[in-house]
């Protein structure tokens, strides 16, 4: 007869006891190697099952599988058990506060020049001009010849510009160009459009100068539209951008698709007009280019001057916001300095 039954039993219990003992997950498993593993003494005795005579094999065997099964399954047993009691020693441990104010999460903004071109273009809307989308990529004659700028002209030097490698076509200097497309469009209806739009210019960056910016393009066009009206209108931009007694000033000026032409100025935001470095002394800060369309212009755009006449007029939103908030470089909008992007 052989010792086996007797020494699965002894070997079970002390297997039994030692889960019992095991006091964490580590204890467990050095339990579960010495009973249950390969090496084991389980499988030390099982081993030995093969070398009993054939006639005891098969009772003893199951036997062993039998006891195998049991510490299986107290083991199993006992691992939940230890889970469940780390879980709760965590939680007891780790009690969660929900009286707690939530932790802040980072909140992106809208970019300078977004909030102001979105406050100019209300402003607008609000007077009854509709928004205009033209291109950036524009033909030389829209940017120059049909804006009555030839070829040769002096003034093309008051645009830089950047060429394509297609013969023709540049990225626009202005968003004037817009002015034929919306009259193209329109003719022969009455205009009130703004355009407002990114601009590229082949210039040197300084603290007032970018290579891209955005400027809004303003256009009337219709059969009585006067310089007054174009005055008036200004006036009411500037009052309601800047402020009701905000004073202005027009400056006569030269455009060549533009006759008369005008530069507004308003009175220093920042000085009032007694003289600061922000108007470099002059009391008045320069916001935008205007004037009536030039005959030419309406021409090329389909209309005819004898019985349509227009205004028109150009601002930049980056040079506004420059003045609204004192901020004395340019290059600050596209350096992507978040010290600089969250104050606003
Ligand atoms: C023009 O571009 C004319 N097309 C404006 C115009 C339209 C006049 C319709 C008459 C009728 P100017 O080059 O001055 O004009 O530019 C207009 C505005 O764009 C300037 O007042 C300025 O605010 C802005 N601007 C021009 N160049 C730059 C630049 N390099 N960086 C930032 N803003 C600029």
């Amino acid at each position: 007869m052989t010792d086996i039954p007797r020494e699965l039993t002894s070997l079970e219990a002390a297997a039994q006891a030692a889960l019992e003992a095991a006091a964490d997950a580590t204890a467990l498993e050095q339990v579960r190697v010495r009973y249950l593993g390969r090496k084991g003494s389980l499988a030390a005795v099982l081993r030995s099952v093969a070398d009993l005579d054939p006639a005891e094999r098969p009772a003893v065997g199951k036997l062993a599988n039998e006891a195998k099964q049991r510490l299986e399954t107290a083991l199993a047993l006992r691992r939940e058990a230890l889970e469940a009691a780390a879980r709760a020693a965590a939680l007891a441990a780790e009690r969660a506060d929900v009286t707690l104010p939530g932790r802040p999460i980072p909140m992106g903004r809208l970019h300078p020049s977004t909030q102001i071109l979105r406050r100019i273009c209300q402003i607008w809307a609000d007077m009854g001009f509709q928004i205009y989308r033209s291109r950036d990529v524009e033909t030389e004659a829209m940017n120059f010849e049909l804006l009555n700028i030839p070829a040769h002209h002096p003034a093309r030097d008051m645009w830089d510009t950047f060429y394509t490698t297609v013969d023709g076509v540049l990225l626009r200097t202005h968003t004037s160009p817009g002015q034929i497309r919306a009259m193209r469009e329109y003719c022969p209806e009455p205009i009130r459009v703004i355009l407002p739009g990114m601009c590229y210019r082949y210039e040197q960056i300084t603290a007032r100068s970018e290579i891209q910016f955005h400027q809004v393009e303003g256009l009337a066009v219709g059969r009585h539209v006067t310089m007054t009206e174009l005055k008036g209108t200004l006036v009411s931009f500037a009052h309601r951008m800047f402020g009701a007694g905000r004073r202005v000033r027009f400056r006569a000026s030269h455009f060549p698709f533009t006759e008369p032409s005008a530069e507004m100025d308003v009175k220093c935001i920042l000085c009032g007009g007694t003289g600061c470095f922000l108007c470099k002394q002059t009391g008045w800060l320069e916001i935008l280019g205007c004037g009536m369309v030039h005959p030419a212009v309406l021409q090329n755009g389909g209309y005819d001057p004898a019985v349509f006449s227009g205004f028109a007029f150009g601002m930049g939103p980056e040079r506004i916001t420059m003045l609204r908030h004192g901020i004395e470089d340019i290059r600050y909008f596209w350096a992507n300095d978040l010290r600089f992007l969250e104050q606003f």
